[in-house]
């Protein structure tokens, strides 16, 4: 496994480069150019200069997270074909800097939700939290106004503002879009961008819905078993794959992680692992805490050698942490907590290794 790190970008994060090549065993980083607005092609001298910079820190860029996928693509209009070719075009940008895998979603307008971006642990650390009560009570279009409320004056990934201006109407339009239709606007990006995916010889890796289950009545279909083999068989291309989210698909305590990862990653269908745990509390609602076992309500162990048996070779990086040591950052995004996550998977691949192949 390759350890990555998500890093936002120059202005956009306020963790240095350095400090994240000091985090022992860091290979790559996982970053986009979260400035352009969906749709449009990423250009490539940024794109160049992103990468000298993050190899200058002895770094590979080898994973972007996320090219995200333009709203009329997921809606099935007609304009989608534009925003298709956008997309390839960005590919092929990527390709140039020698970018291997791309994680994107196809939540309908929001991105991974939670209720509280803050919530105090008693340990005294904050951690992010979903309450379903909450969002049957908020109306949509002001959980963009609580987010931004909550996240410190840093942007969220996938909630960037100008994405969501027009949150109440984009909802209003998914009205009109059946389950049925949506997986068949699925497979038409797949199979309009996939043969381009071999060309340029990028893995594209989708990310599960967060959490796992329709919010607003909003299709959202990455979920389950079930759901995720319907995915794959959409366009049978070994480089039509996923990003294996253990927090997003753990939030349904019926997803049995590590044999979904026995499962897809003997297909050869994981391309990225974002690793992370959550506490379980009274029906869906949960809370994100540190990795280790001990904290929370995942297996760890049994996930990363579920990894490790299938022999998963891709990239991996450890996934919200809370905010600990007085530190201020982008919520589930700041330093401390996640270098103490990627160093504890590290630990758990290392032993199983040794315990595996005799020391
Ligand atoms: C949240 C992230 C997601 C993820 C996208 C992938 O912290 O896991 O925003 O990046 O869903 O497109």
């Amino acid at each position: 496994m390759k350890m990555s790190f998500r890093w936002f970008g120059e202005g956009q994060d306020n963790i240095p480069l350095q400090y994240i090549r000091q985090i022992p065993g860091m290979y790559s980083i996982v970053t986009s150019l979260i400035d352009i607005p969906v749709g449009e092609v990423w250009p490539i001298d940024r794109l160049k200069t992103l990468k000298e910079k993050v190899n200058a820190y002895g770094l590979h860029l080898d994973v972007i997270e996320s090219v995200n996928i333009h709203e009329d693509i997921k809606l099935g209009l007609k304009t989608r074909d534009r925003y298709i070719q956008a997309y390839i075009d960005t590919m092929k940008n990527l390709h140039e800097i020698g970018v291997k895998v791309i994680c994107y979603n196809f939540m309908p307008v929001l991105d991974w939700v939670r209720t509280e971006l803050e919530r105090k642990l008693e340990d005294g650390s904050y951690a992010m939290a979903y309450k379903e009560e909450d969002t049957v009570k908020i109306d949509p279009k002001d959980l963009n106004a609580q987010m931004e409320k909550q996240s410190g004056g840093f942007s969220l990934p996938g909630w960037e503002p100008d994405r969501l201006k027009e949150m109440s109407t984009m909802i209003e339009k998914y009205k009109y879009v059946s389950e049925q239709q949506y997986w068949n606007n699925i497979k038409y990006f797949l199979d309009g961008v996939i043969p381009y995916a071999e060309k340029y010889d990028i893995k594209l890796a989708i990310h599960p819905d967060d959490p796992p289950w329709p919010i607003f009545g909003l299709p959202r279909v990455i979920t389950n078993r079930q759901n995720i083999q319907r995915f794959l068989d959409l366009n049978k291309s070994p480089y039509n794959g996923l990003t294996l989210c253990t927090g997003s698909l753990g939030a349904n305590r019926e997803n049995d992680l590590p044999s979904l990862i026995r499962e897809f990653g003997s297909q050869g269908r994981i391309h990225f692992a974002h690793i992370r745990n959550i506490k379980y509390q009274d029906g869906r609602d949960f809370h994100e805490t540190a990795h280790l076992s001990q904290c929370g309500s995942l297996d760890m162990f049994e996930i990363v050698k579920a990894f490790y048996d299938v022999g998963f070779d891709g990239y991996v990086r450890p996934d919200h942490g809370r905010m600990i040591w007085g530190e201020k950052g982008r919520p589930g995004y700041g330093l401390y907590d996640r270098a103490l996550g990627a160093v504890y998977i590290q630990g758990l691949l290392e032993a199983i290794d040794k315990m595996t192949n005799g020391r």
